[in-house]
């Protein structure tokens, strides 16, 4: 059984069924398989709607204000597709059914350096990850780089050819990045022979067209093994051993509007944790603490971190527009991790008019690690992340955008995450960490105390991977699967 359908259950799901193995992935979110009333699956970024969030009856976009003006309205609460989940200090956001993060996600497909590598996951080997599982995994997402040629022309992507001339008269590299969308498909939205989806603004919530979700690649090929069954909207509760060997894996089926309408046990001879870093976590000190699982290392819960995401816009001259049509997916950052610890996508506004405004995400060497702990008396996982742990990441990414301020003439945007506020210090969409390789687990994802449970998703990272994270999520679960199937089957 895997308990999760992204990045880290689909490589389980596939490597397992092609090895013979009957499995059954369990999925909380839904399916997105079937077109709403508008005929779309999946609903536009600037329209939220049901379909946008899960089980909130109103948005929490990441982008809270503009001009001013607070963004987020009122929506019916359902089974929707991006999860805003708050705890204390901190909003983590991640995608909801089967294709998890892959659904909501930007596609950015990014192998770290190599000694950044190194240097979060000391006890595995760099050679055969660079020499086997990175390319692996990125042929089985489909990464591939924009054209370069065609990147120069296209009006979609003015605002990253705006990113790099500021960059670069600023003396930063500036790097194209892999995306798993179909660039082909893009050319085509471009010249309007398509319809239209990243340059429709489609992101967070969904495409319709053009990204190659996990739903196109690794799950296609999962369920075309014909091994593989997925069960949407059930969520697991826990995961115990059974009487008579393997676990007993409780569910509960939900109705879209969040009910639980039926409670379910399964037995499964051995589980994939694969709910997500956050979902993993959760659940984990959940059983420990219940007595469920109650021999799982001291580990589990620790070593949590943001990938020290931090958020800034900065107000361009009139002169320097970014364009009314931008592309949403990214297609290059700013590479300063090595000076000043900041990796910054140059992420798109694309809100339809020109906005004047430069927009980034930074990835930074945030030192900063929460940890999981289960509140038995209010009944939910707790992390201790807080809000002013965000200062390093906002050093950093000062290392960069200060000195492009300076060499511009040009400021800081305060009028997108409230009233006169610089960076959106308040999130993140990398949550990584919970249950770290080595640690609460073997140097495979074996689960401490307990043979036959294993974690196979971003949890096993320890809190950050110096670029965006599901090349790395899906490379290591590539090589620890492998070992998996070779060793304990
Ligand atoms: P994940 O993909 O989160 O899958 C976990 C699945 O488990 C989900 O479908 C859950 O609904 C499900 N689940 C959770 N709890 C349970 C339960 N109890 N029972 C049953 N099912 C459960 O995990 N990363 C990049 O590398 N490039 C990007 O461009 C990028 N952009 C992003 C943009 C946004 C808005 C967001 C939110 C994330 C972005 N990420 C990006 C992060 C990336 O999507 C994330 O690291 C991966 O999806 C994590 O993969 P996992 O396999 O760990």
């Amino acid at each position: 059984m895997v308990i999760g359908t992204g990045y880290g259950g689909s490589v389980a799901a596939l490597r397992l069924a092609e090895a013979g193995v009957d499995v059954h992935m369990v999925e909380m979110g839904m399916a997105w398989d079937t077109p709403g009333p508008d005929g779309k699956i999946f609903a536009n970024t600037t329209t939220p709607d049901a379909r946008s969030y899960w089980l909130r009856t109103r948005t929490k976009q990441p982008l809270s204000n503009f001009l001013g003006f607070p963004l987020d309205k009122d929506v019916p609460r359902h089974t929707g597709i991006l999860d805003a989940e708050e705890f204390g200090g901190i909003t983590v956001y991640q995608g909801r059914g089967v294709g998890g993060g892959s659904l909501v996600n930007g596609g950015m497909a990014v192998t770290p350096r190599r000694e950044n590598f190194a240097a979060v996951l000391p006890t595995v080997d760099a050679g055969e990850m660079y020499g086997t599982y990175y390319p692996r995994a990125n042929a089985g997402l489909g990464a591939a780089t924009v054209d370069p040629e065609w990147f120069e022309t296209a009006d979609c992507y003015q605002y990253a050819r705006v990113g790099r001339r500021h960059a670069r008269r600023s003396g930063f590299p500036f790097v194209f990045v892999p995306d798993v969308y179909d660039w082909d498909y893009m050319k085509r939205e471009q010249a309007g022979t398509a319809t239209r989806s990243a340059l429709a603004g489609e992101i967070l919530y969904g495409n319709n067209h053009g990204k190659k979700s996990l739903q196109q690649t690794y799950l296609a090929r999962a369920k075309a093994t014909g091994r593989v069954t997925i069960t949407p909207l059930h969520r697991v509760t826990s995961v115990a051993p059974a009487a008579g060997g393997g676990y007993t894996v409780t569910m509960d089926r939900l109705s879209t509007s969040g009910d639980t309408v039926a409670t379910k046990e399964l037995t499964a001879d051995k589980v994939f944790f694969a709910a997500g870093s956050v979902g993993t976590s959760k659940l984990l000190v959940k059983l420990r603490a219940n007595g469920a699982l109650s021999r799982l290392d001291g580990e589990v819960g620790a070593g949590w971190g943001d990938n020290g995401n931090v958020m800034c816009g900065r107000a361009n001259h009139l002169w320097d527009p970014t364009g009314a049509l931008q592309s949403a997916i990214p297609t290059a950052g700013i590479d300063n991790w090595a000076q000043g610890g900041a990796f910054a996508e140059v992420a798109p506004l694309p809100t339809g008019i020109e906005t004047y405004a430069s927009f980034y995400l930074s990835i930074t060497k945030n030192p900063h690690r929460a940890r999981f702990t289960w509140n038995a008396a209010a009944g939910r996982a707790e992390l201790n992340w807080r809000t002013a742990w965000k200062q390093p990441s906002i050093d950093a990414a000062k290392t960069i955008f200060d000195k492009i301020n300076a060499k511009e003439g040009t400021i800081y945007r305060t009028d997108l995450f409230g009233a006169y506020k610089i960076w959106g210090d308040h999130l993140t969409y990398h949550p990584l960490g919970g249950a770290v390789l080595g640690r609460a687990t073997d140097n495979y994802g074996r689960l401490k105390g307990y043979t036959g449970l294993y974690v196979i998703d971003g949890a096993l990272i320890p809190g950050n991977t110096s670029v965006n994270p599901f090349v790395t999520i899906t490379a290591l679960a590539e090589r620890n699967i492998e070992k998996i199937i070779d060793t304990d089957l």
